[in-house]
């Protein structure tokens, strides 16, 4: 039976829908305004799965539709359809194409993330704080000086942010950074962002964490070194007692910790 598909014509029809799909799909900014390196390197990887996702789309809605117009009862047929058992070379097929796509995007994508989370040779640590439903920051390179509701960090600059959950899950989200990364309670986990436009921003939890979910926010702010240092210099609290315990009783689960850096 399939020797007799027309498989070259099906093929034509699902690179000319894949191609009008991918136009459609790939004219929408669906992450909005970059401000990280790391930005422009997710948003070609969400490219390049979108154009995947319109082939294996395209593809599938020329077979459904070949078939629905192709083996159609004529009216009046009552009897019942044709036993079908195995076909060998559509089975190999759908399971080698799916195989070497999934493979692609596991592959590409473990290669963006790698190079996303390449250490700096000076990155500057933040601790995060997160609870039901705040964020504070304490940095370690000035003093442990705390700010409650408000993230300063340098331009151009990498930032290695340590989270610390201090009741339930939350997750760290700043739209134009593109990295997400979960605060765990008993775990320090680590964000790696260099941001490189000045600006303000939002810090937004990103797992639902309880009632007050929707209203944990936080403002970000971008600036010049200089800006950076004067901000952090005239904070007047350091980071509390209880914070700071968390940072020593989570377990660190980088592999090579950096240490606190950002003198
Ligand atoms: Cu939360």
């Amino acid at each position: 039976m399939m020797g007799r598909l027309p498989i070259a014509k099906m093929l034509g029809v699902t690179v000319v829908l894949t191609a009008a799909i991918s136009a459609v799909m790939l004219s929408v900014n669906w992450n909005g305004q970059d401000a990280s390196t790391a930005a422009p390197k997710i948003d070609q990887l969400l490219d390049v799965m979108i154009v995947l996702s319109s082939f294996v789309f395209a593809l599938v809605m020329v077979m459904l539709f070949y078939a629905l117009w192709k083996f159609k009862a004529k009216p009046g047929d009552e009897s019942d359809g044709e036993p079908i058992h195995g076909n060998t070379r559509l089975e190999i097929a759908w399971t080698v194409i799916p195989t070497i796509i999934v493979l692609f995007g596991g592959g590409y994508s473990w290669a963006v993330l790698n190079d996303i989370e390449e250490p700096a040779k000076d990155p500057i640590t933040v601790n995060v704080f997160a609870q039901q439903y705040a964020w504070s920051f304490g940095y370690p390179g000035k003093g442990n000086a705390w700010s409650e509701g408000e993230l300063h960090v340098p331009l151009d600059r990498q930032a290695q942010f340590k989270m610390h959950a201090q009741d339930v899950i939350h997750s760290f989200w700043v739209p134009e950074w593109r990295i997400k990364k979960d605060a765990v309670p008993g775990i320090t986990t680590t964000a790696i962002v260099t941001p490189d436009k000045l600006g303000t921003y939002q810090l937004i939890c990103t797992e639902l964490c309880g009632f007050g979910h929707a209203s944990m926010r936080a403002k970000v702010v971008v600036e010049t070194p200089a800006d950076f240092r004067k901000w952090v210099a005239a904070l007047p609290d350091t980071v509390p007692q209880p914070l700071a315990e968390s940072i020593v009783q989570d377990t660190e689960t980088d592999p090579v910790p950096l240490g606190a850096g950002g003198a």
